[in-house]
């Protein structure tokens, strides 16, 4: 590579990451498979529109790479419909709201506070000046049990249009039956974004919304489902509808969907990043990945015990999936999400800093330090390995203001990851 300051610091990042361990639930490490598609001459490539019905010459091949993966990605979530072109999850939610809804609709979606994420109408977002949104919520932070009945009474109130079960920061199972039954009581349609458990659904180590009623899924394709950051979009409906202005009904939802993705709200596809995803589809369809799944949700119950153990206090007190949230002021008095995050960046565990329920602190600065499991199982990580990693982290907070300390844990975290070759090195 000739632009030599790039060059290192693509060496200093893969040393960065082959030398520590990602505990951020968002990130993933993808297969050296997926890197070649993203780095491969797709990127050359303007493809406006959809296979077979494109608005450039030159398609012959990626007409074939985008199907591929619209088939692959069908086949692992059931979907009747796959729109793998949104550039990440933002475009995917926006796309699927502009779809059914006209400007002031409104959607109901988790309090941000308990794990719901931006795009769900957080008041700095512009789709919360576009659509009105209103919450539900858990009944007990203690269990993370959500208030099904406080929702149903919202619902019936409020009567949104679209109702979202999804969420960035939560730590337990949603019941999408009783999502489905009050989605079907007010009219709503029902969309998953299932951002953070795709490749545990794809798995089948949590339940797939499209069994229990739902109409549409949206996603990343980086998180669980360890593919290249990108976004996708699988719906019910009838395929192959080409109406003009298509009726807002369930059974034309794929050319509801496909009109406003391109080309109602983005332009051209990036087809390199399709391709990669096509290569990750096909990898999560491999038995192996089922077991993967799985292992990541053993790993995060583990962990979450460990560190209970080292009198870590978590929200919701566990998980169901592949994230744990730690309330960090209950845990060590003085110390809160972004300060032991910092801790954390010292000795090469990298998590994230982020809010808890009723949080006092600010967004910047929360009490909440988020965990996952889905890097460190690629890397080959078990259960043996999380009670080393609840003990770095304990120590390392405990002994946050002893430099030598926190050198000597850095050198066993280096000493350690340097046994897991990311899959890429593989
Ligand atoms: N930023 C992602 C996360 O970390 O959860 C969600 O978009």
């Amino acid at each position: 590579m000739k632009d030599i300051k790039i060059a290192k610091l693509i060496e200093a990042e893969e040393k960065r990451q082959r030398e520590g361990l990602e505990l951020i639930p968002s990130e993933n490490y993808v297969s050296r498979d997926v890197l070649t598609a993203l780095g491969s001459v797709y990127t050359n490539k303007y493809s406006e529109g959809y296979p077979g019905k494109r608005y450039y010459g030159g398609q012959e091949n990626t007409d074939i790479v985008e199907a591929l993966a619209i088939d692959r990605a069908k086949e692992l979530f059931n979907g009747d419909h796959a729109n793998v072109q949104p550039h990440s999850g933002a475009p995917a939610n926006i796309a699927v709201y502009q779809s059914w809804l006209n400007l002031g609709d409104t959607i109901m979606a988790m309090r941000l506070d308990h794990g719901g994420h931006l795009t769900h109408g957080h008041p700095v977002t512009s789709v919360s000046k576009a659509y009105n949104f209103v919450r539900y919520g858990m009944k007990d932070v203690e269990t993370g049990e959500i208030d099904y009945d406080e929702m149903r009474a919202i619902a019936l109130k409020e009567k949104p249009k679209i109702i979202i079960a999804g969420f960035s920061g939560y730590t337990r199972s949603l019941n999408y039956d009783k999502f489905a039954a009050i989605g079907e009581e007010c009219g709503a349609l029902l969309m998953a974004d299932m951002a953070h458990v795709a490749g545990l659904i794809a798995g089948k180590a949590l339940p797939n919304p499209l069994d229990h009623g739902f109409q549409v899924l949206t996603s990343t394709t980086h998180k669980t489902l360890r593919g290249p950051r990108g976004g996708l979009i699988i719906s019910k409906g009838i395929v192959g509808n080409s109406l003009k202005a298509p009726e807002k009904i369930i059974e034309n939802l794929p050319t509801l969907i496909d009109r406003e993705v391109f080309p109602g709200y983005q332009g051209g596809p990036h087809m390199n990043n399709i391709a990669a995803k096509a290569v990750a589809f096909r990898e999560a369809l491999q038995p192996d990945f089922g077991v993967y799944a799985k292992q990541v949700i053993s790993n995060a119950q583990t962990l979450a015990k460990a560190l209970q153990g080292k009198g870590f206090k978590l929200v919701t007190n566990g998980t169901d999936n592949h994230m744990v949230l730690i309330d960090m002021p209950k845990s060590f008095n003085g110390v809160n999400g972004r300060e032991a995050q910092e801790i954390l960046d010292m000795i090469g565990l990298n998590a994230n800093c982020n809010a808890i329920p009723d949080d006092p602190l600010p967004p910047y600065r929360p009490s909440g330090l988020r965990l996952g499991t889905p890097a460190i199982t690629t890397r080959g990580l078990n259960e043996e390995h999380m009670g080393l990693i609840a003990a770095w982290m304990h120590e390392a907070i405990t002994k946050r203001n002893d430099q030598n300390a926190l050198a000597q844990i850095r050198a066993a975290v280096t000493e350690f990851s340097l046994q897991f070759p990311l899959p890429s090195d593989r």
